[in-house]
């Protein structure tokens, strides 16, 4: 029988040499180290062999099977790298090569600084909430305090839907403003509330007026609300974007559905206030208007104005971002160019 192992051993590692592919291999494998091979029938019948021969012929076997299944793993290694090396050669396909790099997107500098706007607000306690692109002349103007006819309705130069003449027709909105109405009409005080969204005026463009250009609206309602909580409200806004050093103006202004009015400039950040083409030589950017609600605006929305009283604003983000990150003309932000989006 230890005559037997040994030609088995010879034949199998004979036959070793002739394997050329892992599919031969596996039937080599099968044929001397599966279940029905020559190798596992004498080491099931080992139990019937004599005590002494036993021993011998178990050990012989035994060895045989680790080498063999030694020598199997070797093959297999080295028949693998083969077939790997010949398929790399035989195709034109380089798997080694890098991928190509995909290109990652990123959002608008716009988008970036509403969100920071609104998560400014929001940690004062103000929620968000987005209106209508589409209006009906009545939230833009009418309830207002901006009536047809009224010349304060030549400050918001309009794109109209419908025809101007009708009371009730559509335009594209020409500020924020008519969100507040709406959140008048719907809930009743206190609110709170900012209303980020695009805007459209039929204005000739430079470098700090498009026709198409984004606002914050800003509305808070409540009894006891001042002329201070609306300053220092937007004053920690002021210090919050552009940081505590800047420079914020405050002046009186006129709109005609606050009452008192006011606008908030900062220092501009070109010059630092000498005067230059981004602020006009003024040394300074408007960037919002602002006010106490006007009562008969209340009272059209059927807030009491003796009870209730209120600020409001409404900021351009792009003069906003223009002064965030030294962006000396507005139209940059919608010229669609790489160089100047891929920066933010
Ligand atoms: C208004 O639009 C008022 N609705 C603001 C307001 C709200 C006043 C609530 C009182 C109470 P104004 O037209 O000034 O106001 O515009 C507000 C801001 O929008 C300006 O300060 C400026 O930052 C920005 N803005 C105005 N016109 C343009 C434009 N053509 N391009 C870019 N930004 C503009």
């Amino acid at each position: 029988m230890e005559q037997e192992l040994d030609q088995l051993e010879a034949a199998a590692l004979e036959e070793l040499t002739q394997t050329h592919d892992l599919l031969q291999l596996e039937s080599w494998r099968v044929r001397y180290l599966g279940k029905k091979s020559a190798l596992t029938s004498i080491l099931r019948g080992l139990a019937s062999l004599a005590d002494g021969k036993r021993k011998t012929v178990g050990a012989r076997a035994n060895a045989i099977k680790t080498s063999l299944h030694a020598e199997l793993a070797e093959k297999k290694q080295s028949l693998s790298l083969r077939s790997l090396d010949e398929s790399l050669e035989n195709s034109s396909l380089d798997v080694t090569l890098p991928g190509r790099p995909l290109p990652y997107g990123r959002l608008h500098p716009i988008t970036q600084d509403i969100a920071e706007i609104c998560s400014v607000f929001a940690d004062m306690g103000f929620q968000v909430l987005e209106g209508p692109e589409v209006e009906r002349d009545y939230y833009n103007f009418e309830a207002l305090n901006i009536p047809q006819n009224h010349p304060a309705r030549d400050m918001f130069a309009t794109l109209w839907v419908d025809s101007r003449d009708d009371s009730n027709a559509r335009l594209l909105r020409t500020h924020t403003s008519p969100m507040q109405i709406r959140l008048m009409e719907q809930q009743k005080p206190p609110l709170r509330f900012v209303v980020p969204g695009r805007t459209y005026r039929y204005e000739a463009t430079d470098a700090t007026h498009d026709w198409m250009f984004h606002q914050v609206e800003g509305l808070a309602i409540d009894t006891d609300i001042t002329l201070r909580d609306l300053k220092e409200t937007l004053f920690e806004f002021c210090k919050n974007i552009f940081g505590r050093d800047t420079q914020v103006r405050f002046r009186c202004d006129y709109f005609p559905f606050v009452e008192p009015g006011g606008e908030v400039a900062i220092e501009c950040v070109k010059c630092k206030g000498a005067g230059c083409r981004l602020c006009s030589g003024t040394g300074w950017l408007e960037i919002l208007g602002t006010g106490m609600v006007h009562p008969d605006v209340l009272a059209r929305c059927g807030i009491d104005p003796t009870v209730y009283s209120g600020f409001a604003f409404g900021m351009g983000v792009e003069r906003i971002s223009i002064l965030r990150h030294g962006v000396d003309d507005i139209r940059l932000f919608y010229s669609n160019d790489f160089r100047f989006l891929r920066q933010f």
